[in-house]
């Protein structure tokens, strides 16, 4: 089993203020390796599935119409100690806690609208990776 993965999109909101190729940079410099990346939407349906577990928090309804309002870039990165790694180099979910130099400290507004994605766990990444990637699109 592949352990070295994480999965990452770059939100609505990084997306629309031109942040695309600045994130990538930074995961560049971090030492990923893209396996595959994408510009896609959501529908409502892929976010309600994708963010399933959080279906009873109160913000739920405010994630799903933010994370459907626009295109996003869905990747799978590789390194060691990717999930790990990953969510170190874009910080706590609140871009006002987060460390100096974080992808969400830079380029995130609030909780909400928070930029980047990163997978919790290295079974998370697999089952996100595989919502949004088939097996012929990794590389
Ligand atoms: P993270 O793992 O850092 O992406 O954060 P979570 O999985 O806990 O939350 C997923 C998304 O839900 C966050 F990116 C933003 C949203 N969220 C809120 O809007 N408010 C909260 O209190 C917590 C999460």
């Amino acid at each position: 089993m592949i352990t070295n993965r994480t999965f990452t999109m770059l939100k609505p909101d990084a997306v629309e203020k031109g942040y695309i190729g600045a994130i990538l940079e930074k995961i560049n410099a971090a030492g990923f390796r893209i396996v595959t990346m994408k510009m896609t939407q959501m529908t409502v349906n892929d976010a309600e599935n994708f963010y399933a577990i959080h279906k009873e928090r109160p913000f739920f309804g405010e994630l799903v119409e933010f994370m459907t309002r626009g295109p996003i870039v869905a990747a799978i990165l590789e390194k060691e100690n990717a999930v790990e790694d990953f969510r170190a180099l874009i910080g706590t979910t609140n871009p006002a806690e987060a460390a100096e130099g974080t992808i969400r400290k830079l380029y995130a507004s609030s909780m909400g609208e928070n930029a980047v994605h990163g997978s919790d766990s290295d079974e998370n990444a697999a089952i996100e990776g595989a919502f949004h990637f088939s097996g012929r699109e990794l590389f």
